[in-house]
């Protein structure tokens, strides 16, 4: 069984949002069409309550992009992003969410963020989604969404890691690129780490 991993394509990472990745939405046609192509179809969604650790507003005089250490983790500060029940942490109205097979949340921890739809940056607690998967017999997952430097790449590296042939898809995917250069720099080390990219015109 193929399975595709859709991370994150809500409204605050789009344009107009908390978060908003530049061209974020320009990839939601492709993913649309790619769910047709899969047997399963999985998506991740940061889920965020408003006292989360990795939001700059809970630090006193830290901005958004400060990093500090939180419970011994490097964490980015981000703005309020994906804020549990909001608007912002809805799955974008134009991507087909009855494709869905399965949602899984993440970065309902205050205490530590989550950038992997399997586990939580310290590695601690585990979604489900690993054995959501194996239960189904997936031995093959694509990788595709928001953000490539981030909650794709981290998802993308668990897996691998977890003994999943896995693949990006780097054309349905935008990065933060906080620095630029971030979107090249991360599929070289996905490929590094054996993650293998395939572009969706290969799969459609
Ligand atoms: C993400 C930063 C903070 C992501 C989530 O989805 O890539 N990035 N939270
Ligand atoms: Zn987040």
């Amino acid at each position: 069984m193929k399975a595709l991993i859709v991370v994150d394509i809500q409204n605050d990472f789009l344009p107009g949002g908390a978060l908003a990745v530049k061209d974020g939405d320009q990839i939601i046609s492709t993913v649309n069409e790619l769910m047709h192509k899969f047997d399963l179809v999985v998506a991740t969604q940061d889920w965020h309550p408003k006292d989360h650790g990795s939001f700059a507003s809970n630090h006193n005089g830290r901005k958004a992009g400060d990093e500090i250490e939180l419970y011994g983790l490097n964490q980015i500060l981000w703005p309020d992003h994906c804020v549990q029940n909001t608007h912002g942490a809805e799955f974008s109205e134009k991507l087909e969410i009855t494709r869905f097979d399965k949602v899984v949340r993440k970065g309902t921890d205050i205490l530590i963020d989550s950038y992997s739809g399997f586990f939580d940056n310290g590695r601690k607690k585990d979604t489900g989604l690993n054995d959501y998967l194996k239960s189904h017999h997936v031995e093959v997952v694509f990788v595709v969404g928001l953000a490539t430097d981030y909650c794709v790449k981290f998802t993308a590296i668990d897996a691998v890691e977890l003994g999943y042939r896995t693949f990006i898809v780097p054309d349905a995917t935008k990065a933060v690129n906080l620095q630029q250069g971030d979107f090249e720099r991360s599929i070289d080390e996905l490929v590094s780490k054996g993650v293998r990219p395939f572009d969706s015109s290969e799969l459609l």
